[in-house]
């Protein structure tokens, strides 16, 4: 009786280790799960390339979004992280840019076009110095502004 408490014991914690060891491999430390990916929103603001290099950095890409639920996912995890999204100066940078050519946009890395059209109205303005994509609004829809302005940025990885 003794052998078979102290083994169902055992498998008891065996079992709650494998549990914890799933959570654990599913996003890095500091990534949260959301829908089919994980994603990192930095706390402070910098310029498109340096968002790029921290991405990089914890080897993850930056944000795109692959549909329209994926942004709803997110505007409620940053309204969960108590970031507001209403204004330009709360936008977040995207991975998305036309640096290489005006009005290509493409997504860092891969070079693929953006999944879906995304742009808020009146978006993306075209004059040559706004190759950068950041959202911000209710929706989190596109818009393009100068790699320079410093913005939080979201990074993310696909779940392991
Ligand atoms: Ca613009």
């Amino acid at each position: 009786m003794d052998r078979q408490l102290s083994y169902s014991w055992f498998l008891c914690l065996v079992l709650s280790f494998a549990a914890t060891e799933e959570k654990t491999i599913r996003c890095a430390q500091g990534f949260a799960a959301l829908g089919d990916k994980c994603y990192l929103v930095s706390l402070e603001k910098a310029s498109w390339q340096d968002a790029l290099r921290r991405c990089h950095a914890l080897n993850a890409n930056m944000l795109v979004f692959d549909n329209v639920i994926e942004a709803d996912y997110l505007k409620s995890y940053l309204n969960r992280l108590g970031l507001r999204t209403d204004d330009y100066v709360q936008a977040l940078w995207t991975s998305l840019n036309d640096v290489e050519r005006v009005g290509s946009f493409i997504i860092e890395r891969t070079s693929k076009p953006m999944p879906f059209n995304n742009w808020e109205v009146g978006q993306p303005q075209l004059d040559g110095t706004e190759d950068c994509v950041a959202i911000y609004g209710s929706t989190l829809r596109y818009h393009d502004y100068a790699c320079s302005n410093k913005y939080v940025y979201v990074c993310t990885t696909p779940l392991s």
